[in-house]
């Protein structure tokens, strides 16, 4: 019997899991809060009562998306994308209860002088004074405003000192179709992969995220170490990464592979730039509960101040 696997690339804007359930949950929740704990800081109010991860010990505000209305925790943690754990929304959190995120390992290797591997508790243990929350707008079609808690990913790059033949960095997902169930599928070439060009990695917004809402990821949201490049479309942002590797050319990412006429290797947010299938112009912001498209969509995600430098001289058409 052939199954039909319903290509990625086929699933439309508007195939997203209806909003009206989510709402009804998140009423309950807010009254449930409201008859429990009152909030006796900015950061402790970040963390929701519902959650389940630990919570961040000595997290650190910054400035970054300050003014923005954060989107629901319910929504940022139910409405996802991790195709390894089922390709609707809803999958996510539903199926993260396979995924072991102790002990973790990252390998990192390729052109660097100190190559190795890093468990998820060194990296934990020696971050806490440098974590910090950063509310990112996370952007595609849709978007969400979310509160990460992480670090700037050339902190880990640095201490496995890249050569001058680094000129980009590879990162990879956990391959463990045990553990990753949706990996037994050929949805998309696993591992799932990704990679920056070497400036893009080295910029001080670029994270490596540990946490959201200033608990431990849940494993829908990538955990134990997941990527965050704010001005770049969602689907950069690697999950539950096991190997960064230094490479001297560009390397192939799992979108981009799959489907190079509609996601290249930079995806930057450009609204002028629309996607074969759909306008880029606007965004619909998730939790709105509308299905319009209320919001435009800002150059380099609203962060052209900062990184617009990164690519003067591309042709940001052809270099999409
Ligand atoms: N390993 C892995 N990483 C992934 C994905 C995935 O399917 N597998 N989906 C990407 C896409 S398409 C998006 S939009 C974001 C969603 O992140 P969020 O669910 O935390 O909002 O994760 C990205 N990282
Ligand atoms: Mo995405």
């Amino acid at each position: 019997m052939r199954i039909h696997i319903r290509r990625p690339w086929e699933l439309k804007e508007s195939d997203v899991t209806p909003e009206e359930a989510f709402r009804q949950r998140r009423l309950i929740i807010k009254a449930a809060a409201l008859a429990g704990l009152g909030a006796a800081s900015p950061l402790q109010a970040l963390v929701p009562s519902q959650g389940s991860g630990a919570v961040i010990q000595g997290l650190a505000d910054t400035p970054y998306g300050k003014g923005l209305p954060l989107t629901d925790y319910e929504y940022v943690t139910s409405y996802n994308n991790f195709y390894e754990l089922g390709t609707d929304k809803g999958d996510p959190a539903r199926n993260a209860g396979s995924l072991r995120t102790r002990p973790w390992t990252v390998r990192v290797d390729g052109e660097c002088e100190a190559p190795g591997e890093i468990g998820i508790e060194d990296i934990l243990a020696r971050i806490p004074q440098e974590e910090r929350i950063y509310r990112f707008r996370c952007v595609e079609a849709w978007s969400m405003i979310v509160p990460w808690a992480g670090f700037p990913l050339s902190r880990l790059l640095q201490r496995f000192r890249p050569t001058s033949r680094a000129r980009y960095v590879a990162f990879e997902t956990l391959l463990d179709p045990e553990q990753l169930p949706g990996q037994k599928r050929p949805i998309l070439d696993w591992p799932y992969r990704e990679g920056l060009r070497m400036d893009e990695a080295m910029h001080p917004l670029t994270l490596l995220v540990t946490g959201v809402y200033g608990r431990e990821l849940p494993g829908q949201n990538g955990a134990p170490l997941r990527l965050m490049v704010p001005w770049k479309y969602g689907f950069k942002s690697i999950k539950s990464i096991v190997r960064i590797r230094f490479v001297e050319r560009q390397p192939g990412t799992a979108w981009s592979d799959l489907q190079p006429s509609e996601y290249g290797f930079y995806a930057n947010v450009n609204p002028e730039v629309d996607h074969p299938r759909w306008s880029q112009a606007r965004e619909r912001r998730i939790g709105e509960g509308l299905f319009e498209r209320k919001h435009e969509t800002l150059m380099f995600n609203g962060y052209a101040e900062e990184v617009a430098g990164l690519y003067r001289g591309m042709d940001l058409r052809k270099n999409f």
